[in-house]
């Protein structure tokens, strides 16, 4: 068959619209007389991912026959979003699929958008593990993204009266046109049960219920589509669909109990964790996705190699937060139980296999799973742990230093009793990393303080990165077009080759056509805010964007605190010089989130007063944007003057929000935290507004103490926009509505807004100054697009594979090649 020669490659806009008919009629079974936007996109997708088959089977290939060492990713998370443009993008197929279809009197545009966005993750970890799909095939590492095929994915946000609503998010009901099912490849997933040790010594798991693992692939093409990698996705199925006996009884939905239950493991993205039927699930979502991948891998190794022993000379398995942690274990499973390793031999070949990347070290978010259900789901490996802990627990008492063990074994057994999933991860890997490096110290000094006495430089910080080819070349399309137009298209495979572009920061031509292009970005979200909201907005106010999860570290409570000062004092002054400003805010709340949601409703209740006063006008304007999403965010960071990074310094791990909206040419309004510390060291203090408390006071005023009411006490504008907030000022109808905010920042400030809040005000008057010099403003955000293409996920790659991973990558010129 491999000697039939198949080709289906485009080269021009013909061979785009031929094939887009062949896959109307053939695939999706449409006339295209009759055809409907959602035919001609499925139509589109399979033309498209027609084009990645040949490079992926030669990747697969060449892995194969070089015996080359591969990468396994696992994550809870893959937030890709969109595929359709970036991968139309990568291949360098756009004009001709653009010209095809306005020839077929399809709109690419409206194409495009119609693609459902796959919200397979929450925030920043999952859009990493996406942005390190793109990066691993740039670099043609041999890599498998491994994850769970979500139906529901991340909620669909809607704002209701000003409160977040939440409905399920479907994006699978039209279909995935990306993925390839693959029936033949499935796993059985052992759950409950006990552990009987034979006569001779021998520890048999006999688990109470089996059910099954199924994949999905879908190719993930790097930059100009050379190298293609699999994201594999697995699906929870029943080992049997109906129990027919109950069937025949008439008893038809207790008939279907095994198949829900095992189709429920794969249903929706992280269920809520507060009640216990919610830890069983995750536990189990957890354990479904790590077994199958690892037994997929070892099945994928022994295909070809014959020793398990010399397992990590040629797989290395990148462990994304402690979620897929319980790896450590099942790894051992697996080679002892069935490849008959000894367990002393099988914890070497995990640990050199393994490594781990903490996200954070907020104590909510470092999974720890009571004993009582960890043993009753998986009771083989809460046997393997307590061996682990053993090993680690003898190193620990030999080492020669005085060490609390309680607090550093993995079983704890004070508390309550649990699996540590953290210190699991940590002991289990032979690498553990940080996302920046702040974050890397502060994991040093804090959680993981013990551990790393007593492992040495096992730690390490990676500081993350973006993807260059969605984050700026795709959604930015009048900055990179200038941007090619002036250095070449180097930066695209090779962001630090943006730095080119610094010296024309002092070139008078150059910047206005840089603020054209911001411009061009502007107009095109100020349309979508009218479309969405209903509020006219100027584009040539500033567009000071705050993008991200709602949570308390990262402070979006601080910047609408802001707003409300302003608000107040342009009340005071309309005739004043004020900088026009629009606050534009997205993001979602955890649904048991109360807090959270409540600041949500608090920027749209400020809103609606601000947007309808007629005193205020065009000098401040408060816009929230519905279902924040990747596809949102490659449409307001664009468009973003301002970047607000203000979270509690020392909370938020490193940020990649950041990173984009530099990139994009947005200065940065931030705090000493997470990356924000080195992109300021890369775009020079000059160039960024850095307010606040450090890392280090923020841990000081921990111990020391801090008295917020003496704060609010001392400033007077803090002091008004509390009494307005917490009198109703802006919830006449429930004047109470906001009390437990005002209440929390006076009694327990635990995020340290009151203590921010002057310097933060003081520095946004800086920025207001600094943007109204338009020229000295571009020149500025000109460096930063200049100095940030360290931040590439491309170079974080390379950091992975050369510290962790010890795979080779190319050189920047031989992917420019
Ligand atoms: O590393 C990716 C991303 C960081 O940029 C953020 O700073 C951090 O908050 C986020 N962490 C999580 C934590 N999830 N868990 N567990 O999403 O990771």
């Amino acid at each position: 068959a491999t000697a039939v020669t198949l080709s289906r490659r485009i080269e021009d806009a013909e061979d785009v619209k031929r094939l887009i008919i062949e896959k109307l009629k053939y695939a999706v079974g449409k006339d295209p007389e009759h055809s409907v936007r959602q035919d001609w996109s499925a139509a589109l997708i399979l033309a498209v991912r027609d084009q990645l088959v040949d490079h992926w089977m030669a990747s697969t290939r060449r892995a194969y026959d070089q015996d080359q060492k591969r990468v396994y990713y696992l994550s809870m998370e893959f937030l890709i979003g969109r595929l359709l443009k970036d991968t139309i993008i990568n291949l360098g197929l756009e004009a001709p699929v653009r010209e095809a279809l306005t020839e077929l009197g399809a709109d690419y545009d409206e194409i495009l958008r119609s693609e459902p966005d796959a919200a397979l993750g929450n925030g920043g970890l999952g859009r990493l593990a996406a942005c390190f799909l793109d990066s691993m095939s740039t670099l043609g590492i041999p890599a498998h993204g491994y994850g769970i095929r979500y139906e529901n994915g991340l909620f669909r946000q809607s704002i209701r009266d000003g409160w977040q609503a939440e409905e399920p998010e479907d994006w699978l009901v039209t279909g995935h046109n990306w993925e390839f099912e693959r029936p033949e490849v499935v796993y059985n997933i052992p759950f409950g049960g006990e552990v009987i040790t034979t006569p001779d010594g021998k520890p048999i798991w006999h688990p109470a219920e089996v059910m099954l693992a199924a994949a999905y692939d879908t190719p993930i093409a790097g930059w100009r589509g050379r190298h293609v990698n699999t994201l594999r996705l697995w699906a929870g199925k029943p080992a049997k669909r109906v129990d027919l006996d109950r069937f025949n009884r008439g008893e038809y939905l207790s008939a279907m109990e095994a198949a829900v239950r095992a189709e429920t493991v794969s249903r929706i993205l992280y269920p809520d964790d507060t009640t216990e039927e919610g830890k069983n699930l995750r536990l189990r979502q957890e354990f479904f996705f790590t077994s199958a991948s690892l037994q997929d891998l070892l099945r994928r190794y022994l295909s070809s190699h014959d020793d398990i022993t010399k397992l990590p000379e040629k797989v290395a398995i990148q462990l994304n937060d402690t979620h897929p942690a319980i790896a450590v274990a099942e790894l051992m499973r697996l080679l002892v139980d069935t490849h008959g390793l000894s367990m002393e031999v099988a914890f070497q070949l995990t640990r050199n296999t393994l490594s781990y990347t903490n996200h954070t070290l907020m104590p909510e978010a470092l999974e720890r799973w009571s004993l009582q259900l960890f043993g009753s789901v998986l009771p083989r490996h809460l046997d393997i742990i307590r061996w682990i802990d053993e090993q680690h627990l003898r190193t620990a008492a030999a080492a020669k230093r005085t060490l609390d063990l309680e607090r550093v074994r993995i079983v704890d057994h004070t508390n309550g009793q649990g699996v540590r999933m953290g210190h699991l991860a940590f002991v289990g890997s032979h690498r553990v990393n940080g996302v920046s490096a702040l974050h890397a110290d502060l994991m040093k000094q804090t959680v993981f303080h013990d551990l790393d006495s007593l492992y040495p430089s096992r730690i390490l910080g990676v500081t993350n990165g973006v993807t260059p080819r969605r984050w700026l070349h795709s959604c930015n399309k009048p900055l990179s077009d200038l941007l090619i137009e002036t250095i070449g298209e180097d930066w695209i495979g090779d962001l630090e080759a943006i730095e080119a572009v610094a010296p024309y920061a002092e070139d008078a031509a150059f910047r206005e056509r840089f603020r054209a292009a911001k411009h061009e970005n502007k107009c095109r979200l100020v349309t979508e805010i009218q479309s969405r909201v209903g509020i006219h907005v100027s584009p040539d106010a500033m567009f000071d964007v705050q993008i991200k999860r709602m949570h308390e570290y990262k402070r979006q409570l601080l910047n609408i605190m802001e707003a409300v000062a302003q608000y107040f004092a342009i009340r005071n002054d309309p005739a004043a010089d004020w900088t026009p400003r629009v606050k534009i805010f997205g993001g979602k709340a955890a649904p048991g989130y109360e807090m959270a949601k409540l600041i949500i409703k608090l920027i749209n209740d400020v809103a609606r007063a601000v947007n309808s006063d007629p005193v205020v006008g065009d000098r401040l304007k408060i816009v929230f944007l519905p279902n924040y999403n990747v596809s949102t965010a490659e449409r307001i960071i664009p468009a973003a003057d301002l970047s607000e990074q203000i979270s509690t310094a020392g909370m938020e791990a490193s940020g990649t929000g950041n990173m984009k909206l530099a990139l994009n040419g947005a200065l940065t309004i931030g705090t000493l935290d997470g990356a924000n510390v080195e992109i300021c060291d890369r775009v020079g203090r000059d160039n960024i507004h850095i307010f606040g408390l450090t890392a280090e006071d923020v841990a000081n005023y921990r111990v020391s103490g801090y008295d917020s009411r003496a704060v609010i006490d001392g400033n007077e504008t803090l002091k008004t926009v509390l009494d307005a907030i917490g009198s109703g000022v802006f919830s006449p109808e429930d004047p109470n509505r906001f009390r437990a905010i005002v209440d929390r920042l006076s009694y327990d400030d635990y995020f340290f807004v009151t203590a921010d809040f002057a310097a933060y005000l003081d520095e946004q008057r800086k920025v207001d100054r600094a943007f109204m010099d338009k020229e000295d403003w571009t020149r500025r955000t000109i460096l930063n697009t200049a100095r940030v293409g360290w931040f590439s996920a491309d170079r974080a790659i390379r950091d992975y594979a050369r510290e962790i991973w010890n795979v080779e990558t190319p050189s920047a010129e031989e992917i420019n090649q």
